[in-house]
């Protein structure tokens, strides 16, 4: 075909040609020419004058694909697989068109700091720490403003007092009284609950030991001992109001994917992974897929080596640095849009001790380095939009689920509500929870987050709670022989996808 062939043909189709382009065209033979301009007619984005960047991408195949009445196929030989991703990339997506503002409270992560040797001087500063914060925070709630010392207590004139005290010990006596030991910087003291007081015994009976509570009731003749009235925890103040997103954007929780492991689910993994891209779902499902911009992944990316008895014999990767390429690889295929949030569970490659630091760089070095992954610690402080995000991995709800009544491996939401209560993600010292005593405290819940999000018992759950949303995000492993011995029944490819503004849950299935 010669020049004023071309010019002609594309002419004919009202289709003018920049002199870039044209220079192009003519290096081309008849067939390729014939096929960028079927392209070109069909493309209903088209500029006035077709340039060289348009003709890239119309060689690229990347441009108004969804809009072709094949459903976003392209013409060319390729894979039917293949011609779906292209036809993906061509659409721009909701969550694509919002800048993310995303904010990393670093000051709260134990990543990046020089951690605890753990020794004496660092135990006791630590528990003085967490007293006197959690003090602070009782002493703001109206009965114990003026609560006294356990030192003045035992001494004063008056037997009706308010004190404020950690835990150090909570037993029952044989006539089903419930003792509580409680101590404070001054002194410690006996704290009696009578077993006729039936909702104070309910209520002790969710004490747990290093927690720190407020106490009313009045001491005995003797001051050695305190008759309790009413116990207060620190609690969360009722939100008025829930904070909301300015823009429709989404965060998807997700943890427990034990990647290497035999019990992993790939196949719902992938389902995920592809209604995220918009390559899965109903109308309704896709629109959702949409707008999620996040991704907060809660811990246990990978099962990790020698965590579990006989674990061996369930892993299919049995290779740590090979687990952490596996799920970069898996990541790698989230869209480039979606920033990934990441921290470390009790079967990751970092130290186990709480806080965590983010997972070493050694064994997860492509995660740290993609500048849309965010490698935090354990627990981790985000803020989305405005809306506050508190993640922790969870392991401190074993303790729980073990001690209070009315707690279960099948609805932890109900057992993150505990420890919010508490405003502690980690309050036993010397339980399941292998602490650090850092300088200061990092598992307090200083502040209180819009969304808690918890993983660890491989059970999906969702609450709200005075203003704030409790979320444990599941897993993508079946049971295990382990859990099997310990009673813990999966609820595996379970995603809760929260909308930011809307302030709504929703949780996508993909186990079906
Ligand atoms: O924990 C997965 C699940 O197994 C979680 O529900 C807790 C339970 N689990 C694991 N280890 C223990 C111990 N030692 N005691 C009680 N419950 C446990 P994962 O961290 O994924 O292994
Ligand atoms: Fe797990
Ligand atoms: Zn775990």
């Amino acid at each position: 075909m010669d020049e004023v062939d071309i010019i002609a043909r594309f002419l004919n189709n009202n289709i003018n040609l920049h002199p870039a382009v044209f220079a192009e065209l003519r290096d081309k033979n008849a067939d390729e020419i014939e096929r960028i301009l079927a392209e070109a007619e069909k493309s209903q984005n088209r500029p006035d004058v077709l340039t060289l960047e348009y003709l890239r991408s119309l060689e690229a195949g990347l441009l108004d694909g969804n809009e072709n009445k094949d459903g976003g196929l392209t013409r060319d030989e390729d894979g039917n697989e293949q011609a779906l991703m292209v036809a993906r990339r061509r659409r721009r997506c909701l969550a694509e068109e919002y800048e993310s503002e995303l904010e990393i409270s670093w000051g709260r992560d134990i990543t990046k700091k020089s951690y605890s040797e753990g020794n004496l001087s660092g135990f006791l500063d630590y528990f003085n720490y967490r007293y006197d914060k959690l003090a602070k925070i009782l002493r703001d709630r109206d009965p114990l403003r003026d609560a006294a010392t356990i030192e003045w207590a035992k001494s004063s004139a008056y037997t009706d007092v308010r004190m404020i005290g950690m835990v150090n010990d909570i037993r029952p006596t044989k006539k089903g009284h419930i003792i509580i030991e409680l101590e404070d910087p001054t002194g410690v003291i006996p704290a009696l609950v009578l077993n006729t007081e039936r909702a104070l015994i309910e209520t002790s009976k969710e004490l747990v030991k290093d927690e720190v509570i407020g106490i009313e009731g009045s001491t005995g003749k003797g001051r050695d001992l305190v008759i309790v009235k009413e116990i207060f925890f620190p609690d969360v103040p009722v939100k008025n109001g829930l904070k909301r997103s300015e823009v429709p954007l989404a965060l998807a929780l997700i943890s427990d994917m034990h990647v290497g492991s035999t019990k992993f689910i790939e196949e719902d993994f992938l389902k995920f992974i592809k209604w995220l891209r918009g390559e899965l779902g109903n109308h309704k499902q896709k629109e959702l897929a949409d707008r999620v911009k996040y991704l907060v992944v809660g811990g246990d990316l990978v099962d990790g080596v020698g965590i579990y008895p006989e674990q061996e014999g369930e892993l299919r990767i049995k290779d740590i640095y090979e687990q952490y390429a596996k799920i970069t690889e898996y990541l790698a295929m989230v869209p480039e849009h979606i920033e990934i949030i990441v921290l470390p569970g009790n079967h990751d490659a970092v130290r186990q001790a709480e806080p965590q630091p983010a997972i070493m760089e050694e064994y997860a070095g492509d995660l740290h380095e993609d500048e849309r992954v965010h490698m935090t610690g354990n627990p981790s402080f985000i803020r989305l939009h405005g809306v506050e995000v508190l993640s922790y991995h969870g392991r401190s709800l074993d303790d729980m689920i073990s001690t209070i009544p009315g707690t279960s491996y099948a609805k932890p939401d109900k057992a993150m509500l505990a420890l919010v209560k508490k405003r502690h993600l980690a309050p036993v010292y010397g339980g399941k929870v292998p602490l650090a005593p850092e300088s200061m405290d990092y598992m307090l819940i200083e502040e209180v987050p819009d969304i808690f999000h918890f993983g660890h018992v491989h059970s999906i759950g969702v609450s709200g709670y005075r203003g704030t949303l409790l979320v444990n995000s599941g897993t993508f492993q079946e049971q295990t022989s382990f859990q099997r011995k310990l009673n813990v029944v999966p609820t595996p490819s379970q995603v809760p996808i929260i909308d930011l503004q809307a302030q709504r849950t929703t949780i996508m299935r993909f186990d079906l």
